[in-house]
């Protein structure tokens, strides 16, 4: 799956800028951008840079990306996949570029992105005493906003947007399913209520669509561990 941008020039992109504004450079970029897949890093990079003059923009953390296929003849855990890992703003683009985008995976499916190293589930150690925030999005809108959520979740996380708070952003991992999609962004600490707050906060502003009359909720994993059916009636730690 690896595959590797043949058109971005390095060399417009100013080498201090934050990672949020390299990606929105690159949104732009990369509707005109050829991508080239399967070949590493090796293969036909850029025919107009010289080898030496690619730079790739680093990500503060390398992270993860899982597909979860509901297959009733595997455990939960065993329908985890990890996919790939990225540790530039290019290698996150040529993965983008090249899953399906949310809204077209079966019912049943999830892609979890996370920091490397942590298992998207409950039981990691660095998830265990954590919990989630949780946008609840109805079916009807997987055509339109899911995706462009998704995305824009995606950016939060790579693009470090929780700032001084981005120690407990872990990962986020969105659920397409029959009754109820969920986009929900995990977090390591649920004692911590000030950055629960404050992430909370910065990703309701930056879901600019979300109408505002939406809450989102923050559930404690060890509550929704406990229940048999996790995001049904669960009462949530807080709410925005
Ligand atoms: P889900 O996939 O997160 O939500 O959890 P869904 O399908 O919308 O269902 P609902 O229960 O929220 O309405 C579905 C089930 O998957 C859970 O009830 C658990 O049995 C299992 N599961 C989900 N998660 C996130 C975990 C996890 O982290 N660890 C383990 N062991 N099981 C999990």
């Amino acid at each position: 799956m690896s595959s590797s941008l043949t058109s971005i020039n390095p060399g417009t992109l100013r080498a201090k800028k934050s990672s949020a504004d390299l990606i929105n450079d690159l949104t732009t970029r990369m509707s005109q951008t050829k991508i080239v897949s399967g070949g590493g890093d090796d293969v036909e990079r850029t025919h107009t840079e010289a080898p030496g003059r690619y730079i790739k923009h680093p990500l503060q953390n390398a992270w993860t990306l899982w597909f979860f296929k509901n297959d009733k003849s595997r455990s939960w855990e065993e329908n985890q996949r990890p996919i790939i890992t990225v540790t530039t703003v290019e290698d996150f683009w040529s993965l983008y570029n090249h899953i399906e985008v949310a809204s077209k995976l079966p019912t049943g499916a999830d892609y979890s992105l996370f920091k490397e190293g942590i298992f998207p589930d409950w039981e990691d150690p660095r998830n265990q005493d954590g919990g989630r925030w949780i946008i609840n999005l109805d079916r009807k809108h997987r055509e339109g906003i899911l995706d462009t959520y998704w995305l824009e979740v995606l950016f939060f996380l790579i693009g470090e947007h929780a700032d001084q708070h981005a120690f407990q952003v872990n990962g986020a991992v969105v659920n397409m399913r029959m009754k109820m999609d969920k986009i929900a962004i995990w977090l390591a600490d649920a004692s911590q209520s000030e950055s629960i707050m404050a992430i909370g906060k910065t990703l309701k502003e930056k879901l600019v669509n979300l109408d505002l009359t939406t809450t989102i909720g923050f559930n404690v994993h060890q509550d929704e561990k406990a229940m048999s059916r996790p995001n049904f009636g669960n009462k949530h730690k807080f709410q925005l």
